[in-house]
């Protein structure tokens, strides 16, 4: 498989921009050698500058849950465009897409529209901060909101792939109220409020985390996590911008039946262009400025383009309803990936909820960073590495989760299975 077009592309890039790249999670620094340039998507497959096509497991990060170039979100995207791309005013779209929003996620009565999943977090950790009148957030390591500075503080995501979960750049006064925590340990979050519970505005969490690889929040941390922050007054923050309609619908609050004060959106809700939100009660909500005192802008919040796309998606998921069918196919992947691994000898885990998933190269069950740092990430690369020769398009980290659109088929998966075998069988 010759990646020559992608080489020349990547020197041309090192010299234009960082890296190479416009964000680190591209930059394959987890998994060695040079990111491949792409030209085009389609469906469930992606198709690089050298003319070679992959089955896509990245999907965007995430937002592409339809697969790519959905017909409605095409077509939506393209009668949009006619009409004008930005017009820095409110808009009707902006007015169906929050419509949406508020009837899909419980915990949404009012919700703003801004431009990314940075966004989202960034505004909605300085609203809990604004309603509550306190300044202490609590993040847990591992997981990754954003580079948002005062939770740039033991990060997921390209954070701990580039192993910069605290960067550079973040000052002592900005992190200083930022208080980590253990992902999943409950006892350790309510030792936590009982020294500091009366000085923390807000806790913010993944329900599901997929920033250092995809890891379940157990029933008792999930539980403890509202009680809490309702015990203490501080908000509680679902970050669902990867969560959001993947998991259900509702995101992981409706699978879980817990309504956060707080949730934060992003990825799918774009339908692949740039859009985020921060949504909650509207007692809380109606803080934000103008309606109150908290500021927070935006120049292309709720475009046009992008609203337009996450509506056509919105709408699609609301009536086609495809999470059955995608843990059908999550769970066949996860079956045939614990074969391969099985049959090679290979030691693995695996973190899956719905039609997200990690396969972690680990002894041991992976629940939190600790576990999730002590991951083989050189057995994870030579495994990317043989499926992308293969044809396979997987995560370019042991820190992040793979998911499954609905373009994707029992035949890619049945190819994906078989690529794995040959790949894990030359794993040492
Ligand atoms: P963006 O600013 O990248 O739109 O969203 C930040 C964000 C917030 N919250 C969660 C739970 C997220 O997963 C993310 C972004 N996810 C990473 C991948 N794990 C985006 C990829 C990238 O940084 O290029």
């Amino acid at each position: 498989m010759s990646h020559e077009k992608s080489h020349a592309a990547f020197e041309r890039a090192k010299r234009l921009m960082p890296g190479g790249v416009n964000s680190p999670a591209r930059a394959f620094g987890a998994v060695g050698g040079e990111p491949i340039f792409f030209d085009r998507a389609e469906g469930a497959y992606l198709f690089d500058i050298d003319g070679n096509r992959y089955i896509d497991y990245v999907l965007s990060w995430g937002p592409m849950v339809l697969g790519h170039g959905h017909p409605k979100v095409v077509e939506a995207i393209g009668q949009a465009i006619p009409r004008g791309t930005s017009f820095g005013a409110p808009t009707e779209a902006e007015n169906i897409l929050a419509q949406l929003v508020i009837d899909a996620v419980p915990s949404v009565d009012k919700v703003r529209l801004v431009s990314s999943g940075t966004e989202a977090t960034m505004s909605a950790i300085r609203l809990a901060r604004g309603f509550t009148g306190r300044d202490v957030i609590v993040k847990f390591a591992g997981n990754y909101h954003g580079h948002v500075d005062s939770l740039l503080v033991a990060a997921g995501s390209s954070a701990a792939t580039l192993s910069v979960p605290n960067s550079p750049g973040v000052t002592s006064g900005t992190s200083g109220d930022t208080l980590v925590l253990k992902y999943n340990d409950a006892e350790g979050l309510e030792a936590a409020f009982a020294e500091h519970g009366r000085h923390i505005a807000g806790v913010i969490v993944e329900p599901v985390a997929g920033n250092m690889g995809c890891v379940k929040a157990s029933i008792d941390f999930r539980e403890t996590l509202r009680e809490v922050t309702r015990e203490h007054g501080a908000l509680l923050i679902f970050d669902e911008v990867m969560t959001g309609f993947r998991v259900a619908y509702g995101g992981a609050q409706e699978l879980y039946g817990i309504t956060p004060d707080l949730t934060t959106l992003g990825k799918i809700l774009g339908g692949g262009l740039p859009m985020g939100a921060y949504g909650g009660r509207a007692e809380i909500m109606d803080c934000v400025l103008p309606a109150g005192e908290v500021f927070q802008a935006g120049t292309l919040s709720g475009n046009p383009l992008a609203a337009a796309a996450g509506i056509a998606t919105l709408e699609v998921l609301r009536d086609t309803n495809p999470y059955e069918e995608l843990e059908r196919l999550s769970t066949r992947l996860a079956v045939g990936l614990e074969e391969a691994a099985t049959a090679a000898g290979v030691p693995f885990s695996i973190g899956w909820f719905g039609a997200m998933m990690t396969f972690f190269f680990s002894t041991e069950s992976v629940t939190d960073w600790d576990t999730a740092s002590r991951c083989n990430t050189d057995r994870y690369a030579r495994y990317f590495w043989g499926l992308i020769e293969r044809g396979v398009y997987m995560p370019c980290s042991q820190y992040e989760a793979l998911f499954l659109s609905t373009a994707h088929t029992d035949d890619n998966i049945d190819a994906t299975i078989a690529a794995a075998h040959e790949v894990m069988a030359d794993l040492e």
